[in-house]
């Protein structure tokens, strides 16, 4: 059975962190303080002793509940998870599976703009490696993720991101929604910058899964949903085996004259291929699941 790390907010007592095991969630604030980020720096996050440690505890230790309790917000809750951790910086790749670069594709033959740059891209030896944001453009569960004032096709992307150390290992996974205004990266490859970055542009958890724990992160099932006025109105699923490169080139790249900090997060590409007329709109409620990782929701929020 494996294990996740989670970070709960309670009105009481403020902040927690927690680990998840068999589905019930277990307070570990007293032996790892409130945030993850000294096990992300000393590496205890991905060390089988500590892991086998804490899954020893759980034979003594009271769960505080079940994890899917703590997914579920309202007002009245009061405990809920948070965002599992602020990544010091984001990364993304982009056009990473068949199904994008198809889509893409199509959209830039219907407008006639930028043909064949998502094929070439989806073949070239070289990834499409960008920046996606500092910690202040991420939000977590059930935080509101942006449609830009300037956008008027903003869609969601379902990923799967990588956690790293500052050499460059992969530590955690999570899961992670790479919020796109795709109408102005299909104006011009040059704005892909404010396609990309922007607050409330980069949603991520609800958890993160230890890299020893994840089992093969290139065999995950992802699903997105999206309901609008209480109705679902998209429902896609995909899988991480259809990733075309490995997480080892993707890295390789990453790295590449580019010292990155720890808790870097690098996001790799979407797996559920979204149809691009199904943009966001205000109140839009988007759902990631992420095998073995969890179910990250968020609302759309249309800013002014
Ligand atoms: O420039 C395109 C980015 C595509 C992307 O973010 C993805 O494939 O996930
Ligand atoms: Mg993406």
């Amino acid at each position: 059975m494996s294990l996740k790390f989670i970070r709960i907010f309670s009105h009481e007592t403020g902040f927690h962190t927690c680990f998840v095991f068999n589905e019930l969630v277990y307070d570990c604030t007293a032996l790892i303080g409130n945030d993850f980020t000294k096990i992300i720096q000393d590496g205890r996050i991905n060390s089988l002793e500590f892991i086998n440690y804490l899954k020893s505890l759980t034979t003594s230790l009271m769960p505080i509940g079940v994890y899917a309790d703590f997914l579920k917000y309202s007002p009245s809750h009061n405990m809920y998870v948070v965002i599992p951790y602020r990544p010091p910086e984001v990364w993304a790749v982009g056009v990473t599976y068949q199904r994008t670069m198809q889509l893409h594709e199509e959209d830039t033959l219907r407008l006639k703009r930028n043909e064949g740059l998502y094929a070439y891209v989806y073949t070239s030896t070289r990834p499409e490696i960008f920046f996606k944001g500092l910690p202040h453009h991420c939000v977590g569960p059930n935080e509101t993720i942006s449609i830009r004032s300037d956008s008027t096709r903003t869609i969601v992307e379902a990923e799967l991101a990588c956690v790293y150390n500052q050499k460059g290992d992969i530590i955690a996974f999570t899961a992670a929604n790479d919020v796109t205004a795709w109408d102005i990266e299909l104006e011009c490859p040059l704005f892909l910058n404010q396609a990309k970055i922007f607050t409330g542009g980069c949603s991520l958890g609800p958890s993160i899964v230890p890299s020893i724990e994840i089992g093969n992160p290139l065999n995950l099932s992802v699903k997105c949903t999206i309901v609008r006025n209480d109705a679902i109105i998209y429902e896609g699923i995909g899988n991480t085996s259809n990733l075309k490169r490995s997480l080892d080139e993707l890295t390789r790249y990453l790295l590449l004259n580019n010292q990155i900090q720890d808790g870097a997060l690098l996001c790799t590409g979407t797996a559920v291929g979204i149809p691009s007329h199904l943009s966001l709109e205000d109140g839009d409620i988007v759902d990631i699941f992420v095998e073995n990782i969890g179910t990250l929701r968020n609302t759309a929020k249309k800013q002014r």
